[in-house]
């Protein structure tokens, strides 16, 4: 959608509004478990400058235990459908082909799989029926466990790689390149250091090829940049400079829970960059 606020030159970078329906997620504490709140919320940030809506219906916060297959589609289906119906650009958090598939029947133009179709083998091609757009994380493991996995030699390198297999097992499943978004899965089997080394290098990343997304929104790396009694809106602040970087860094989107906060200093690049072109 182009910008039409009088003044504002708005960055291409797309900005990804969280809509969690779980009564777990660590950073807003499940207040918006209802669907009629969850609709609410995604009209707020919508109201506040969201490009696309992300909803999901499962914590994948450092050790959360799994949601029933019913449960996640019980949570996500309605709010999906409503969103989408008033025509908001919807992508659903799942690692279910089963619940991908639903979601982009109810609406939903991105399937936005965590584990990058690691999770639930018929992914790849319920992704490649559906013809929806789908982003690629990085990941080595479900959340009970990924905390020990977070071994690498050189981090951005190893991420890049791993990613080139899933494109490549994707593909195979038949989704089409032009459908792909990659990203490198900040704080999923990662420590502190190393999300600052991926961040650091998303030009290695880029050299797949495809658009970046970038999650880094209120994620303990953030959190133990501030002091001990920083509560987690605080990451708002940071999130935000790791917006603009990224875009900077040639992101194609950057998914944020505070999205006025993003939008405002992503504003801020366009006009920085608008005043370089003179
Ligand atoms: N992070 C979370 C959930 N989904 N999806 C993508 N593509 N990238 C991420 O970094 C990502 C994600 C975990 O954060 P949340 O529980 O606060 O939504």
């Amino acid at each position: 959608m182009p910008d039409e606020r009088p003044g504002v030159v708005s960055n291409p970078t797309l900005v990804m509004g969280v809509v969690n329906v779980t009564p777990d997620s660590f950073s807003d504490g499940g207040r918006w478990f209802d669907a009629e709140a969850a609709i609410a919320h995604g009209l707020e940030l919508v109201a506040d400058g969201a490009d696309i809506l992300d909803v999901g219906g499962e914590s994948t916060r450092p050790g959360a235990a799994r949601v029933e297959p019913d449960e996640e589609l019980r949570r996500v289906v309605p709010v999906i459908r409503e969103l989408a119906g008033r025509g908001i650009r919807v992508s659903v958090d799942t690692m279910r082909a089963a619940t991908a598939q639903a979601a982009v029947e109810a609406g939903a133009e991105i399937i936005n799989d965590v584990s990058a179709g690691l999770a639930d083998a018929a992914m790849g091609s319920i992704a490649a029926e559906t013809g929806a757009q789908y982003v690629a994380m990085h990941w080595r493991g479900h959340s009970d466990r990924m905390d020990s996995l977070a071994e690498y030699h050189d981090v951005a390198a190893e991420v890049r790689d791993e990613l080139a297999q899933r494109v490549d097992a994707l593909v195979a499943a038949g989704v089409v390149p032009e459908k792909l978004i990659l990203d490198p899965g900040l704080g999923f089997a990662k420590r502190g250091e190393q999300n600052w080394q991926l961040l650091g290098r998303l030009d290695v990343l880029a050299e797949l090829g495809l658009p970046m997304l970038v999650g880094a929104s209120r994620k303990r790396f953030l959190g133990a940049m501030l002091p001990a009694e920083a509560s987690v809106a605080d990451r708002d602040l940071p999130t935000a400079v790791v917006s603009v970087l990224s875009a900077q860094a040639g992101a194609w989107g950057v998914r944020v829970h505070d999205v006025q906060a993003t939008r405002r200093a992503l504003d801020v690049l366009g006009a920085w960059q608008s005043g370089r072109r003179g």
